[in-house]
């Protein structure tokens, strides 16, 4: 799978609120199971006696509802049934919201509840983790009973640009001078950190600065409110659930009162933006005091973050990539982690780094991988395998250069890549569609055709572009929308 497409990467407000975002815990990382990595790294922490929740493992995600996608008719059966049935019944009307808040009360007690005590929470925590919760009415993708699910929005006529808009320089610089300015302050926490799990203080500094603003955000929502009218009525209700017991299980764990367990609208806990289910693998108790709290507690924020990464297999010692520039006679379409070679490879091609320093030894020694998130229109990188595990915290290429440049701003005053962002023309997401589904009637591989120009999309693309005598770009345009049919 095209893995840097399963998010759009292209959302124009992606920059805007640290908690109204996309959460960074995806559902796919529920089922990971524990690897030998996540071993050594768990043993790791161990000795460096901090102690971790019990790993909870996964819960049976409940009975699902019904699968809206499953039923189909042919519209013209639909609407002679239709016409039936309006002439014979007389119409329902959805319940009223009253009516609603009784079927969530009684769906607490009768439905829920069974199913978290048999999950080891007790009646007293259920009691008053749903004390004075109401459903709220304000989230997105809700599915009240009597309603039918809103159809999934049609996203093809949306805007496909450049990402440079991405990279807010005035946002960029105002996390920069925060995060050495909390460089000094939690120096000893950050120190201890990177001895424990060996990610760089500056890595784990730029990702709270960019999921809640160094915890400064206000986490708007109860997360049990949320969680639980997801659970009841949205349209991914099995996944909610499940992620609610596993946040009655940390209340029960007492690592929280139910009171200070905020999150965002979608239910990320917390300054490090954690799922509940995340939660419990990855959160720890870093400042010692018995309870793993990511609300209040500093150290137990940045050990929680490092932790993720370290089990996510971040590699002790090494950079997250550094920007290049790659020779005109180089083609681009030779990115991906399935492409990977020693760094002193690429550097035997010509490429180098744009601070004109060479690559550090013990890189040079060992693989990288070429990304050029916007083909030859943007800055070109040599990446480690550190930069996809910076994707494990949220599925976008251009998150992961986000928090790699930020931390790269806070350990030693870097500034913004040296390559710019250059415009793409004006298109559309049907428009990279079109290109993505003529390139697979040639037999090329895009990873999913969505509209997003994911690393398969890209470098096929300038593989087409080579064989038809172009000068390979690796990226969608106006220009080639044209070309390519
Ligand atoms: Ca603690």
């Amino acid at each position: 799978m095209d893995r840097s497409t399963r998010f759009p990467l292209f959302l124009s407000g992606t920059t805007t609120g640290w908690v109204t975002k996309t959460p960074p815990q995806s559902p796919p990382t529920r089922g990971r199971g524990l690897t030998c990595r996540d071993l050594v790294a768990l043993i790791g922490a161990w000795r460096g006696r901090r102690s971790s929740p019990p790993l909870w493992g996964r819960w049976p995600a409940g009975q699902r509802g019904i699968g809206w996608g499953t039923v189909s008719f042919s519209s013209k059966l639909l609407s002679a049934f239709a016409l039936a049935t309006l002439t014979t019944l007389p119409a329902l009307a959805a319940p009223s919201r009253s009516e609603v808040e009784a079927q969530f009360r009684s769906w607490i007690s009768r439905d829920l509840a069974p199913e978290a005590r048999k999950a080891g929470v007790s009646q007293a925590t259920i009691d008053s983790a749903f004390r004075g919760i109401r459903l709220n009415w304000s989230l997105p993708d809700l599915v009240p009973p009597g309603t039918t699910p809103p159809k999934e929005q049609d996203q093809s006529q949306a805007e496909f640009s450049s990402p440079g808009a991405y990279f807010s320089e005035t946002r960029l610089q105002a996390l920069a001078a925060t995060g050495r300015m909390l460089a000094e302050t939690h120096a000893a926490t950050l120190r201890q950190v990177e001895r424990t799990y060996g990610v760089p203080g500056a890595v784990v500094l730029a990702i709270w600065g960019r999921e809640t603003g160094y915890g400064r955000a206000k986490l708007p929502y109860p997360a049990i409110e949320v969680l639980a009218t997801k659970a009841f009525m949205s349209t991914r209700k099995a996944m909610f659930r499940a992620e609610l017991i596993d946040a009655l299980r940390i209340l029960q764990h007492g690592d929280v009162a139910p009171g200070r367990m905020m999150g965002s609208w979608a239910g990320a806990l917390g300054q490090p933006q954690f799922m509940p289910s995340s939660y419990a693998r990855y959160a720890v108790d870093f400042d010692g005091d018995g309870r793993a709290d990511i609300w209040d507690s500093v150290p137990d924020t940045l050990g929680s973050i490092a932790h993720y990464l370290a089990l996510k297999g971040w590699q002790r010692g090494r950079d997250w990539g550094f920007e290049v520039s790659i020779p005109a006679a180089v083609s681009c379409a030779q990115e991906g982690p399935d492409l990977a070679k020693p760094i002193a490879a690429w550097a035997a091609m010509g490429i180098a780094r744009t601070s004109g320093k060479p690559f550090p030894a013990h890189e040079a020694r060992v693989e990288g991988m070429m990304l050029v998130p916007a083909g030859r229109h943007g800055p070109e990188f040599i990446v480690t395998p550190n930069f996809y595990v910076l994707k494990e915290y949220n599925n976008s290429d251009l998150y992961a250069l986000f928090i790699g440049n930020l931390a790269d701003r806070i350990a030693y005053g870097a500034g913004a890549f040296d390559g710019g962002w250059g415009p793409v023309g004006k298109m559309r997401r049907s428009d990279v569609l079109a290109m993505q589904t003529a390139l697979q009637a040639k037999g090329y591989d895009v990873g999913k055709a969505d509209g997003l120009a994911g690393f398969k999309t890209r470098r096929s693309l300038g593989d087409w572009q080579a064989k038809n005598g172009f000068s390979p770009t690796c990226f969608p345009d106006e220009g080639l929308k044209a070309k390519l049919r």
